[in-house]
């Protein structure tokens, strides 16, 4: 295979483990703790999963192992969208299967979640483990986004279970694959399969985590490979002295990642999807504010900046959201078909104009065109708008634009005004795992194994602590149910983990908040490097400035 000189040196890397799991699979019990509730509609969650709702948290700590033997025979997913560190979690998880018993037997179900479903799996053996260790990526088994949650799929999924002699499955995934790996343990359970069912939390977006879990894997990794390169950008721009960065970075929905970024980088502007919502601003608000950092800067002589727009920001502006339903409903059904029959973009308008209400057209109207076109282009398999798909960083580049053009002509503004667009996600997904996310992720992966072999069922592979050093990191397991409430989705009150959006009076906005008014004028950019995988461990073990701050660290 040809490999290079990092992946090599990677491979020799040995992941650390929280020190309660150092001393070797026959000197790890179990601490029981408190039972647990979930964290709204106890009584319905509570219902909808009679096995395995209120079960107490646990601990892992040192002691002699009296756990039961068996043969273990675990099948494992990857779910949903890619994550540094995902290979480590398969990783910890065979070693501590293989440690417990040569004869144990982890099969990777390739896929995705379909893979269990069409029984398309691998046996995993040193020689195949050995390439994926410390690597970034999911090609060791691939992933996709198909849906564990129908009876017809747990019934699937139970045939090929009892095919192999399954005694667990471990899914890794965000929060609705967890919500799913809940309700197949509780299937499995209420059906007496013997099977269990034990979920790692996976998302770069880190937008799994409560007051259990601290971070999902992958954001560590994904926002240091962006901050990177918006410092890098900064330099440039700094440098150069003649753009405005526009730069877009992933996040479907909250904006944990631009949050991360902007305390990393401090560039002029960064936007929070969560605070848009709260405050109600408008597209005009949010031009208007990205504006009068441009003017201000202009009038210091500085005709440059950078500015950070989460991938999920329209979602959150509401007169946005409410133009989009209008969309979804003028375009519903066959009107499609009228629609794109239309000969041309004036007759198309014209046909926008006439089914959207004034209010709704007045939005839209405000858009540049590319940006208005885009939102009749493609639709999702529901016929809906991709509001993904919309380059938010060129619509406020050129909305910001066209105000400051208004300003020229009231004299206010003087200065130039060229802008740069980019879009960072795919750049972080996959990118070889910090020392953090190694770690992290291989004692989620060792650690799903521990609750496996003591007989747990519908847990959360839990590592917390995560901002101390590893030998202090604390290894145990939480019910899934804990983190539950009842949510509607699709027009049906559905058990579901709740999303965590960034918290408005949490103490990394709050730090951003008090220090933007000074970085949107005078030019603060951090330039943090590349992501360092040997050398002083103040650099390369360094975790994020959100979770620093989250422990009350500045
Ligand atoms: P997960 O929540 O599945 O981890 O995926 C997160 C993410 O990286 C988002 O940030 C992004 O919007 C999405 O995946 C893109 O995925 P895809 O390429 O499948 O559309």
């Amino acid at each position: 295979m040809n490999l290079s000189p990092l992946q090599k040196a990677r491979y020799d890397y040995s992941p650390k483990l929280p020190g309660m799991l150092r001393n070797g699979i026959a000197e790890i019990c179990v601490r029981d703790g408190a039972p647990t509730e979930s964290v709204a509609d106890q009584d319905k969650i509570r219902a909808l999963f009679p096995n395995t709702y209120g079960k107490n948290e646990i601990t892992f700590e040192k002691g002699a192992n009296t756990s039961a033997p068996k043969k273990q025979v675990v099948g494992v997913i990857l779910s949903g969208g890619q994550a540094p560190g995902g290979h480590n979690v398969i990783c910890g998880l065979y070693d501590a299967i293989k440690a417990t018993d040569k004869g144990n037997v982890l099969l990777g179900f390739k896929g995705g979640p379909s893979g269990l479903i069409d029984d398309d799996y691998i046996e995993f053996d040193d020689a195949y483990i050995n390439e994926f260790r410390n690597t970034g990526g999911f090609d060791i088994i691939g992933s996709g986004r198909t849906k564990l949650e129908t009876e017809e799929q747990f019934k699937i999924v139970t045939e090929v279970a009892k095919k192999h002699g399954l005694t667990a499955i471990v899914i890794i995934g965000g929060d609705d694959s967890n919500t799913n790996a809940a309700v197949l343990a509780e299937y499995m359970a209420a059906h007496n399969t013997g099977v269990q069912v034990i979920g790692c939390p996976k998302t770069i977006d880190g937008d799994l985590k409560n007051e259990d879990i601290e971070a999902s894997f992958g954001f560590d990794t994904a926002t240091k490979t962006y901050s990177e390169l918006i410092g890098n950008i900064e330099r440039d721009a700094n440098s150069a002295k003649k753009y405005w960065h526009f730069i877009k970075v992933m996040g479907r929905s909250a904006s944990h990642v631009a949050l991360e970024c902007a305390l990393e980088t401090q560039p002029n502007i960064c936007l929070i999807g969560e605070e848009v919502a709260a405050k109600k601003m408008s597209l005009a608000d949010i031009t208007n504010y990205i504006a009068d950092s441009v003017e201000k800067r202009a009038a210091n002589g500085e005709n440059f900046g950078v500015a950070i727009i989460p991938e999920g920001i329209v979602e959150f502006v509401p007169e946005f959201s409410a133009l989009i339903s209008e969309i979804n409903e003028l375009l519903a059904g066959s009107k499609t078909e009228e629609f794109n029959a239309l000969p041309d973009w004036a007759a198309k308008y014209d046909y926008i104009k006439k089914g959207l209400s004034a209010s709704a057209f007045a939005v839209f109207d405000i858009l540049p065109q590319f940006v208005q076109q885009q939102l009749f282009l493609e639709r999702d398999p529901h016929g809906n708008v991709q509001v993904s798909l919309i380059e938010s960083e060129k619509l406020f580049s050129e909305m910001v634009k066209s105000e400051l053009a208004k300003r020229k002509a009231a004299g206010t503004y003087k200065g130039k005004f060229g802008s740069q667009h980019h879009f960072f996600g795919y750049e972080g997904r996959c990118a070889f795992p910090s020392n953090f996310d190694a770690d992290y992720c291989y004692s989620l992966g060792y650690n799903a194994f521990m609750l496996i072999q003591y007989g747990y069922t519908g847990y959360l592979s839990k590592v917390s602590n995560i901002s101390r050093p590893a030998d202090e990191w604390v290894a145990g397991g939480m019910p899934i149910t804990k983190m539950m409430n009842m949510e509607r989705r699709n027009g049906e009150d559905k058990p579901v983990i709740r999303k965590a959006l960034v918290e408005l009076d949490g103490a990394p906005f709050k730090y951003f908040e008090s220090h933007r008014e000074e970085w949107a004028v005078k030019t603060s950019y951090l330039y943090p490097g590349a992501i360092q995988y040997f050398g002083p461990a103040e650099v390369c073990d360094l975790t994020t400035r959100t979770l620093a701050l989250e422990k009350g660290r500045n």
